[in-house]
């Protein structure tokens, strides 16, 4: 039973006997995450004070610049699951390739894979505005004992066993599903200890906030641009209202508290959307389920994609059940 107040440590405990692969590893895994997440908190709350904003001068896969606290979280999350040994894989948004983690343990027993997007929104991150952690945890597909393989790290979303984010806002949260329901936790920062402060999270059915980069309208599908329409009518419960911080973690956090949608179509800059499917969407995807919330492609359930690229991407539509159900019919019948 979830209790305010208790401690996400106590949390994760408390509940490791209610996931169905019984297990201390995912405990444990789920224990490293909180610490790397509280070690980039301080770091990105520093951002302001220091000289660590700007770029790093590298540019990731994608061909966008990296910004030295992305490079810095990556390290960070990378570090701490490796060295505490409790996962067999890593990927990463800021990485080219998979990293296979050679086990300490002779019997090279870990199950588990990890696929993070370390600090996501980054182009938030010298102006203030929160950006934030995604990761998303599979059982290896190959078998235990043996060198992971890509086709370990290309699964769909549905085979996730847990996923969360963490956002660096006014204040800092880590938000995480292992398949039963979607629980908040605060940091209080005097303590260095996160606090379950919003237990059993739902989207509500019906939202009135649309998330959307109304920059790239000209270019959006025609089914997109007639829902954006339909969101700005005068009619029923409607104009929406809309709210978008370009920071998917924030958004997607608002929008599931107060109800809303947030969009990344596809468009002619972005001929598969911008998102990436293994690293964002789905672990977001099996939050907003967890949390009576949809996901989907326009078309298709987000988890029900298969993968077949590290970073591949994919238009992604989320939030509201009703309002995605919406935006997908609009999508359907242009
Ligand atoms: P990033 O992984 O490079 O930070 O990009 C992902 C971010 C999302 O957090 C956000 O929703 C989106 O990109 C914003 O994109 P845009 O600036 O094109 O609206
Ligand atoms: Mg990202």
């Amino acid at each position: 039973m979830s209790k305010r107040n208790q401690t996400l440590g106590e949390f994760i405990i408390e509940n490791q006997t209610s996931f169905k692969y019984t297990s201390g590893e995912l405990s444990r895994l789920l224990n490293s995450i909180r610490l790397a997440a509280k070690v980039v908190n301080h770091e990105v709350n520093k951002a302001g004070l220091v000289d660590i904003i700007g770029n790093a001068g590298d540019t990731n896969i994608q061909g966008e610049d990296q910004q030295k606290l992305d490079v810095y979280a990556n390290d960070k999350f990378i570090q701490t699951l490796t060295k505490r040994n409790i996962v067999c894989g890593i990927a990463s948004e800021e990485e080219d390739d998979f990293i296979a983690i050679n086990s300490q343990d002779e019997n090279h027993q870990n199950k588990y894979v990890v696929l993070i997007d370390p600090l996501d929104g980054s182009s938030n991150i010298d102006v203030n505005v929160s950006v934030g952690t995604i990761f998303s945890i599979y059982r290896r597909v190959t078998p235990i004992g043996t060198p992971v393989k890509i086709e370990d790290f290309l699964q769909k979303g549905s085979a996730q066993v847990a996923a969360g984010y963490v956002v660096y806002g006014t204040s800092t949260m880590l938000v995480y599903t292992t398949g039963d329901g979607v629980n908040g936790f605060t940091l209080n920062p005097a303590i260095g200890s996160y606090y379950l402060s919003h237990p059993n999270m739902e989207f509500p059915e019906d939202g009135n906030i649309y998330s959307v980069n109304e920059g790239n309208y000209s270019d959006f599908p025609i089914g997109i641009k007639k829902y954006i329409k339909y969101c700005q009518q005068d009619e029923d419960e409607r104009p929406y209202t809309s709210r978008y911080i370009g920071s998917l973690v924030s958004d997607f956090h608002r929008n599931m508290i107060k109800g809303g949608i947030y969009m990344y179509p596809k468009s002619t800059k972005n001929p598969k959307g911008k998102l990436r499917l293994l690293y964002e969407c789905n672990p977001m995807a099996f939050i907003a389920e967890q949390a009576k919330g949809k996901a989907s492609d326009g078309f298709t359930r987000i988890m029900d994609i298969q993968p077949t690229a590290l970073h591949e991407r994919v238009p992604f539509i989320c939030g509201s059940k009703n309002m995605v159900e919406k935006a997908e019919e609009f999508m359907r019948n242009n």
